[in-house]
């Protein structure tokens, strides 16, 4: 099977990067999106997300003739579907169900320049049997193809699950280095996604089932998910029992069998927060520690607002003339994780705006970015720099490790009252 123009649909954190590497790989990359915006954007050579190097990348691909992007899809030899998979929950917050809706309207659209001996990859998170789904869309939108549920190995179109799983922030080397689990609805399926990835990775590409590879995916998510959800809920343990935390880890961490992760403000971003559902949806009997490790995540954010209350509490005890307004809160970090200014599902962004609600003035230290979002636009609440901030506080709150913040360990430390929800201070 030879592959000489790639379709990418959707052109957001995985899937630009993905057109870009195969575009350097000198194919035809046509990549689609229905941001008129984005495509306009990626067209001038630029990006629309932040990622590092991939501005170079891109800029490259496009001015060398090789990416270009549309809102149409067109005709290509496979197309990579890297649409967004969102859950949705009902009144009470409960029964998180995934919502395939951008997948359903990916393989519409490009179902319209679907030929024989097409390849359709399913990149995009997704839950088990979200690669059979779309290849039922796609064969209900092409009644004169054949397709693997009906047709297996003889098929027209050949389809497979690809799960991306690279890390923000790295996804340029990642994509080339990282192993890939490919799942094809068949074996050949399997195999001409095999050939086309190898044109990019360097990792190896590992053939299993379609089903395999999706549950292969929210695996590793649910892995780190349950696995963080103990260091936090250690970490609630050990401030009830005046255990330093960190310290405990670094212990426990000495045996060789012991890998411990690290506490911290809750779990953010658009993933590990995400994917567990996918399997406590579907099997919501058995799913118990993957659904309370989501609940310990979830709660830890609520956790780190109440010792900032108490702290606020304290301070009036001390002071019972000073008015909740006298008093200011620094909050350090409100992106999803160190060093990137990505504050999408960020727990450290949620628990800024509630202290703001609780009334003090509240000063936020985030190097990352020029100005505060949206949410936290209010006149007691400003954006600060960390000198601004420990020179006025009264409480400080580390909400994420940035690299700035390690470089300040003792002026922080240095102050009376200081929340650390992620160890900088140790
Ligand atoms: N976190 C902790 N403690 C830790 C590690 C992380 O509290 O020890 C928090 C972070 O602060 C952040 C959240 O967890 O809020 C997630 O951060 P992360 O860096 O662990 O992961 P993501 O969400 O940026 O990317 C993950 C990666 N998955 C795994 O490492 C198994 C990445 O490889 C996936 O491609 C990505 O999800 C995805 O797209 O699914």
């Amino acid at each position: 099977m030879e592959f000489n123009t790639i379709s990418m649909i959707g052109l957001g954190y995985i899937g630009l990067p993905t057109a870009a590497v195969f575009a350097s790989r000198r194919k035809q990359v046509i990549g689609v999106d229905i941001d008129q915006q984005a495509v306009d954007t990626i067209n001038r050579g630029e990006i629309h997300i932040v990622e590092p190097e991939l501005d170079m990348v891109v800029n490259a691909a496009v001015k060398e003739g090789y990416l270009r992007a549309t809102t149409q899809p067109e005709p290509a030899d496979a197309f990579l579907v890297a649409v967004p998979t969102p859950f949705h929950t009902d009144e009470n917050g409960q029964n998180h169900k995934a919502d395939l809706r951008y997948i359903k309207a990916a393989s519409e659209a490009l179902a319209e320049q679907l030929k024989p001996g097409n390849l359709v990859v399913l990149e995009s998170t997704s839950p088990v049997g979200a690669t059979e789904q779309m290849a039922e869309w796609l064969a209900a939108a092409r009644p004169d193809l054949t397709f693997p549920q009906t047709h297996g190995e003889a098929s027209d179109i050949r389809i497979a699950h690809c799960p991306e799983r690279v890390l923000p922030g790295h996804v340029v080397r990642e994509l080339v280095e990282n192993d890939r689990v490919i799942g094809g609805m068949t074996p050949k399926c399997a195999e001409a996604a095999c050939a086309l990835y190898k044109i990019v990775v360097e990792g190896e590409c590992i053939p299993t089932t379609a089903r395999t590879a999706e549950m292969a995916k929210l695996t590793e998510n649910s892995f780190r998910d349950v696995n963080i959800a103990f260091a936090n809920e250690l970490s609630i343990i050990c401030h009830e029992l005046d255990i330093n935390v960190w310290e405990l880890i670094s212990l426990a961490n000495r045996h060789p069998r012991v890998n411990i992760l690290t506490p911290g403000a809750g779990v953010g971003g658009h993933c590990i927060a995400v994917d567990p559902w996918f399997i406590v949806d579907a099997s919501p009997e058995h799913a118990r520690l993957i659904r309370t490790a989501r609940e310990v995540n979830d709660g830890k954010p609520e956790w780190v607002l109440s010792r900032v209350s108490e702290s606020l509490e304290a301070l009036h005890r001390d002071n019972p003339n000073a008015r909740r307004g006298d008093l200011t809160v620094a909050c350090l970090g409100v992106a999803f994780k160190p060093d990137i200014d990505d504050l999408r599902e960020s727990p450290a962004l949620g628990i800024t705006k509630k202290v703001a609600e609780l009334g003090c003035r509240v000063q936020v230290v985030e190097p990352n970015i020029q100005a505060l979002p949206e949410s936290l636009a209010q006149e007691h609440v400003e954006l600060a720099t960390l000198d601004e901030a420990l020179a006025q506080a009264d409480v400080v709150c580390v909400l994420v490790k940035h690299k700035s913040f390690m470089a300040q360990v003792d002026a922080i430390g240095g102050k009376r009252v200081v929340i650390d929800a992620v160890g900088l201070l140790g």
